[in-house]
């Protein structure tokens, strides 16, 4: 067969799986880690509930995402899962949905590693989102799934620490509620309300105009200009003034 020929034939085969966001759709992408739970309890061996390196890698991960070419708005980190808002313009790839994911977290994976000394790995969903309110709705969604895993963290790692045993500890919080688990911690002397923001609200980052003081050749003086900077958010807002932030993004 010439090779015209078959070059036609299988892209057929290839493009057969393509699928595009549609252009009137807000899009979002998570990406989590491959395995994290061996990976930060037996290949390494990062402090439990929280780890501040650990806390570190993620942010910094999360800002090589958001310059990696994407048009990225917002990003947000907790646990060891990013979410990334893109600027509703964003038509890299032509939307496509397999190179988004693909390219996302082969990024992650990159970064996360070099900083980690370690291959660490991460998978990449992308999400359609039909409406501005639904926009709000995902990152309102992921920021109360990291106050209820960091509640869920500490009372379990407080166990653990006290000699309960991985099964024992799981079945002491089977099914209990969120005042219970509070009071759990609270008899031990963690004052849940007390702990650090980033913990229970999970970590955004964005990008802000940073004063900065220049220095002019020319004139010999020093100027102030401002550089584009990503900076991480460690104490979010909650609620209402958290959505009206996240739609903030899309204007
Ligand atoms: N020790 C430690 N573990 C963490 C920290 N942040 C996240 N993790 C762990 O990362 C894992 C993430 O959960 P999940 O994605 O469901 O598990 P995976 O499928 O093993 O990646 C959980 O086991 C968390 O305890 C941290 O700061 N310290
Ligand atoms: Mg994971």
């Amino acid at each position: 067969m010439v090779f015209e020929d078959l070059d036609k034939e299988m892209r057929v085969y290839e493009e057969s799986l393509d699928q595009y966001i549609l252009s009137d759709m807000y899009l979002a992408a998570r990406l989590d880690g491959r395995s994290f739970t061996r990976l930060t309890k037996e290949v390494c061996q990062f402090e439990a509930p929280f780890d501040v390196r650990f806390r570190d890698m993620m942010v910094e991960t999360t800002k090589a995402l958001m310059n990696s070419g994407f048009r990225i708005v917002y990003g947000f980190t907790e646990s060891d899962e990013i979410s990334l808002l893109f600027h509703p313009d964003d038509n890299t790839f032509g939307r496509k949905v397999r190179k988004i994911n693909s390219t996302l977290a082969g990024e992650a994976s990159a970064a996360f590693s070099l900083l980690l000394g370690k291959a660490a790995t991460f998978n990449c969903r992308v999400i359609p989102l039909p409406s501005r309110e639904r926009v709000a709705d995902y990152f309102a969604w992921r920021q109360e799934d990291a106050h209820r895993n960091s509640l869920n963290a500490w009372c379990y790692w407080t166990l653990r620490k006290e000699g309960c045993s991985v099964s024992e500890a799981t079945a002491a919080l089977e099914g209990k509620s969120v005042p219970y688990k509070n009071e759990l911690l609270f008899q031990r002397g963690i004052n849940y309300n007390d702990l650090p923001a980033w913990q229970k609200r999970g970590i955004g980052v964005t990008f802000e105009d940073v004063p900065k003081e220049g220095y002019n050749p020319l004139t010999k003086e020093t100027v102030l200009t401002s550089r584009r900077e990503l900076v991480a958010n460690l104490e979010l807002k909650l609620g209402e003034e958290y959505r009206q932030f996240i739609l903030g993004f899309l204007n």
